[in-house]
């Protein structure tokens, strides 16, 4: 027991499908054997986790009767209620079977779209009846291969359609749930619709019930675009509609790798844990990473461990960070004023324009003015190496 042990409180949580991943890759076979639910749940109670997310289909086979469902959910409860573990998200698997080839809420076929809002019903009350209280839609297959096969003005309406459909659903069954929308640019299919949070969090406001609905941004993803994930997330927070997060790591311009949290690029995890941490974040810290193809299972445990271990350190990192005399005092000069511009507080108004309009500006100095951040990125670099 150190500092850096996870404890219910951090709210760390692993999907099924994360420790559960077998080390298939587009490649090659399967390195693991496949552990039972029960047994995935006992290993992430060994390594420390609070919490076990899953899609339908990671708990109840899809094609199992009514009767293995019970029996199968019994045996989870059972688990949880062994191990303390609660559930505090859920999806639907609508990527994996052939039905979903081309698409689930946008497939152009009507009866797949029939059938994946059928199949979400039944996923979300397996998700509320084991607790969860965040809702999660990954659209895996929601999108194209050739642009010449679908209207993506189609596309938006059918995906549009099938959330408030099932916005209404949680509302007339008076379930305690909200949604959390994951984008993601590319992979499985070639061009996947609303690829990054900034295009999920402006489709959102088209929405019947948008209080609702918020985003699940995940690391990979927008990595995966060459984008600054913590930006992406401060945005979300911004909005109100970071509603859940999926942690993991990818270096850019690569194939989807949703690596161990925080073993590839670094200063990146560092500044986003400093972001959950300093604007107070209260939702889950969601891995949804797997470990390398090369990994048995007590490489997997050591694996979940890294990931809550790194986000542990890198949150200790922050608080130093924002204890560090130096660069604080360095923060302060960079942020420093004198309250000149005050007026401007209120937003405009006639009088802040005339008094904007005859204020003098030093052009020559202003653009002269000290900025050390070569200093203070060196400060956070030395931090991080830990020798400050
Ligand atoms: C899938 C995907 C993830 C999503 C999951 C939720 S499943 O593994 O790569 O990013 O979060 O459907
Ligand atoms: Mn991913
Ligand atoms: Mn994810």
């Amino acid at each position: 027991m150190d500092s850096y042990t996870p404890k219910p409180e951090h709210k760390f949580t692993f999907g099924l499908w994360t420790v559960g991943n077998l080390g298939r890759d587009p490649f090659g076979e399967p390195t693991r054997s496949r552990l039972s639910p029960v047994e995935l749940v006992r290993l992430l109670a060994e390594a420390g986790a609070y919490g076990v997310n899953f899609h339908d289909n990671d708990l109840v086979p899809i094609d199992a009767t009514a009767a293995e469902r019970d029996r199968i959910v019994r045996e989870f409860k059972q688990a949880l209620a062994d191990t303390g573990l609660v559930v505090p998200m859920a999806t639907t698997n609508l990527f994996t079977d052939p039905v979903f080839k081309d698409g689930a809420f946008t497939s152009n076929d009507p009866a797949v779209r029939a059938y994946a809002l059928q199949k979400t019903m039944n996923a979300i009350d397996l998700g509320v009846e084991l607790g969860a209280k965040v809702y999660v839609f990954w659209g895996g297959r929601e999108g194209t291969e050739t642009d010449a096969s679908k209207n993506p003005l189609d596309a938006a309406k059918w995906f549009r359609d099938a959330l408030n459909f099932l916005c209404e659903y949680v509302l007339d069954n008076g379930y305690d749930l909200k949604f959390a929308l994951e984008p993601k640019p590319n992979e499985p299919r070639s061009d996947l619709y609303l690829p990054s949070v900034g295009a999920m969090l402006g489709f959102i406001t088209t929405l019947d019930h948008p209080d609702l609905v918020g985003l699940n941004p995940e690391v990979a993803h927008e990595h995966m675009a060459g984008l600054n994930f913590m930006h992406a997330v401060a945005q979300a927070w911004d909005a109100g509609k970071l509603f859940h997060i999926d942690l993991n790591d990818q270096l850019f311009g690569r194939y989807d790798q949703d690596l161990r949290f925080g073993s590839v690029m670094l200063k990146q995890a560092f500044f986003l844990v400093k972001f959950l941490e300093d604007v107070g974040y209260t939702g889950s810290r969601h891995f949804d990473a797997h470990a390398y193809r090369s990994a048995d299972y007590e490489d997997v445990k050591e694996f979940a461990r890294g990931c809550m271990r790194t986000y542990l350190i890198l949150k200790e990192k922050a608080q130093r960070f924002n204890n560090d005399a130096e660069i604080q005092a360095l923060l302060r000069e960079i942020t420093a004023d004198d309250g000149v511009y005050a007026f401007l507080a209120q937003g405009y108004s006639r009088d802040a324009a005339a008094q904007l309009r005859a204020t003098p500006f030093d052009r020559a100095t202003l653009g002269a003015r000290r900025l050390p951040y070569e200093r203070l990125d060196q400060l956070t670099v030395e931090l991080l190496l830990g020798v400050r």
